[in-house]
This record gives C-alpha cells, sequence and structure tokens, in this order.
C-alpha cells in the first residue's frame, strides 16, 4: 500500500501552511501571493485562498490558526491538516519539538510535507543550524525562506511542484 495520499485530478490540490503564532504564515502566503507581507489579524480558523502557481495551474492554500494554539482553535487547524494534499510546517526558532510532532503526524497519515524554516533574514546563518536539526530529526530537508526579504519563494514553488508530482 502506497504511504501517501493518492491526490485526485479532479480536485483543486490544497496546500496547508502550519507553524506556531508568528511563525510567519501570513507573511509567507502573501509573498507567494505577490502581496504585501504585512498582517495584522490573526487566524483563528483555516482560510482558504486561490492560488495559481506556475507548472501547476490553481491550487487552494490555507492559511491556519497557529500550532500552539488550543481549544476550538487547534481543533480546526487538526481538522484542516487532515484534508490537505501538501502541508508547509514552519519552523522559527530553536524550539522545533512541537513542529517536528506535526512533521512525523502528517507524514504517517500519507500527507507530502514540506518544512520550512521561515523568517530566515532575522537569522544570523541563514537558518542553516535550523535546517540541518530538522533534517536530522525527520530526514527529510527543509526550504529556507524570508517572505519579508523574498528569499527561498521560488525554491519553495519547486519543492510544491516536485512534492505534487512525486
Ligand atoms: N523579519 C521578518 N519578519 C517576518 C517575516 N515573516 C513574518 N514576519 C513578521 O512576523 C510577525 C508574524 O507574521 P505572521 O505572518 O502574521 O505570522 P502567522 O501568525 O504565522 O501568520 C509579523 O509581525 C510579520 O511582519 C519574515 O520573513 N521576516
Ligand atoms: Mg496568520
Amino acid at each position: 500500500m502506497s504511504s501517501e495520499k493518492n491526490l485526485n485530478s479532479n480536485e483543486q490540490l490544497q496546500i496547508g501552511l502550519f507553524g506556531k503564532r508568528s511563525s510567519g504564515k501570513s507573511a509567507l502566503i502573501n509573498a507567494l501571493l505577490g502581496r504585501d507581507t504585512a498582517n495584522v489579524t490573526e487566524t483563528t480558523e483555516p482560510v482558504y485562498k486561490a492560488m495559481d502557481i506556475y507548472g501547476i495551474g490553481m491550487v487552494t492554500i490555507v492559511d491556519t490558526a497557529g500550532l500552539d494554539s488550543e481549544g476550538k482553535r487547534i481543533q480546526k487547524t487538526q481538522a484542516a491538516a487532515e484534508k490537505i494534499d501538501v502541508a508547509l510546517i514552519l519552523i522559527s526558532n530553536d524550539s522545533i519539538e512541537l513542529e517536528l510532532a506535526w512533521i512525523n503526524r502528517l507524514t504517517r497519515a500519507g500527507t507530502k510535507v514540506i518544512p520550512v524554516i521561515s523568517q530566515i533574514d532575522k537569522m544570523p546563518d541563514g537558518g542553516k543550524h535550523l535546517a540541518a536539526a530538522i533534517c536530522e530529526a525527520s530526514g527529510k530537508t527543509p526550504v529556507c525562506v524570508s517572505a519579508k526579504e523574498k528569499i527561498g519563494l521560488n525554491e519553495l514553488r519547486e519543492a510544491i511542484i516536485k512534492k505534487i508530482q512525486n
């Protein structure tokens, strides 16, 4: 049995962003959409946006409440995660336990997972040590991005395309 879900070609692909509050999910979505990265409102339930990815076509991007939020918020994030085809797990600081748990759980559930080191413009080493730690613990190579400085956005698009095609 295949460990990954069959992607239904009749339905729009869903790409979900998951990460702690203020990890930069909304800013990254805006950067991918070519919009202003400033974001003021907190996401309390999943927000669905259409996005055209060159090489893939129209997909649905899902912004979610922080993985470190509680109660209904995390329940709704969990429910959204179950329907996701590709999950981007954002990591923006050194506490990575929660993110690793999500990476492992979603991977086991057959979801395609891409770890993303976010806000690398704030990191003296451009996210290198965090990327190495995630790779060591999960076996997956993260993509390093900065929504603010527009770093790594093309690499992320390419990683998404690769995941979808494999
Ligand atoms: N320096 C820097 N700040 C960022 C970046 N991405 C987001 N931020 C800031 O981090 C805060 C949280 O970002 P936001 O996208 O709202 O995080 P979310 O809660 O995960 O959606 C905001 O003040 C953003 O302006 C980035 O790539 N670099
Ligand atoms: Mg947000």
